[in-house]
């Protein structure tokens, strides 16, 4: 009796854990690096972002600038569209709501695009980035995000796979129309949502 009680608590403890949408799995204490292209050196003295489009002020902020205006955090997990899902992650930034206060955004603004300082670009409405839902990040758990990894400052979009979060963020423009990125015109899917497995263009 207590042996089936024992083995039926086991059984239950390798169940799936909810956190992971379908078709993921977990990888762990590691965090795959996946870029496509040469890693570049940006330095955090020079870095700077812009958002600038459909907007009232364009604006453009260092990163001493950016650490002025009020902290956000995001403490959840992370998804990336080649399987692997990174739980209990936390990152400190701002939240882009916060940016898109600042410049004033127009009626007629839509979409963003999110272009980095290599040329790779990433488009979504912006429903996806609004609403605290999006943040620009310098900080992963506690510590400054290696080069590697979209340092001094990256675009993260948790919510979606993470090709929807881009390295080395330096704009972010508001249009009325949608603009597919790098890997939408390489017929990945226009949105990205891991819950409803969108991985590529029809899914
Ligand atoms: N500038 C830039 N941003 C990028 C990419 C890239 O190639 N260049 N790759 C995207 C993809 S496909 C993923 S899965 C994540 C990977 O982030 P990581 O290397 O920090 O895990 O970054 C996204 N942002
Ligand atoms: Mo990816």
């Amino acid at each position: 009796m207590s042996v089936a009680t024992t083995r039926g608590f086991l059984g239950r403890r390798k169940e799936r854990d909810p956190r992971l949408p379908p078709g993921q799995y977990d990888v762990g204490a590691g965090w795959p690096v996946l870029t496509a292209e040469a890693t570049p050196r940006v330095d955090a003295e020079k870095w700077s972002v812009t958002v600038d489009g459909l907007v009232d002020t364009p604006t453009t902020w260092t990163l001493r600038e950016l650490r002025l205006l009020p902290p956000s955090v995001y403490a959840g997990d992370i998804h990336c569209v080649t399987t692997w899902s990174k739980l209990d992650t936390n990152f400190t930034g701002i939240s882009v709501d916060t940016l898109f206060d600042a410049v004033g955004v127009r009626p007629e603004a839509r979409y963003i695009v999110e272009t980095s300082t290599t040329g790779y670009t990433t488009n979504l409405p912006i429903e996806d980035v609004t609403g605290g839902k999006a943040w620009l990040v310098w900080e992963h758990e506690g510590k400054p995000l290696t080069r590697e990894h979209g340092g001094p400052v990256r675009m993260l979009v948790p919510h979606l796979y993470f090709w929807k979060s881009a390295k080395w963020i330096s704009k972010i423009t508001l249009l009325d129309h949608d603009e597919p990125g790098f890997w939408e015109v390489n017929g990945y899917h226009e949105r990205g949502d891991p819950w409803r497995e969108q991985r590529f263009d029809g899914d």
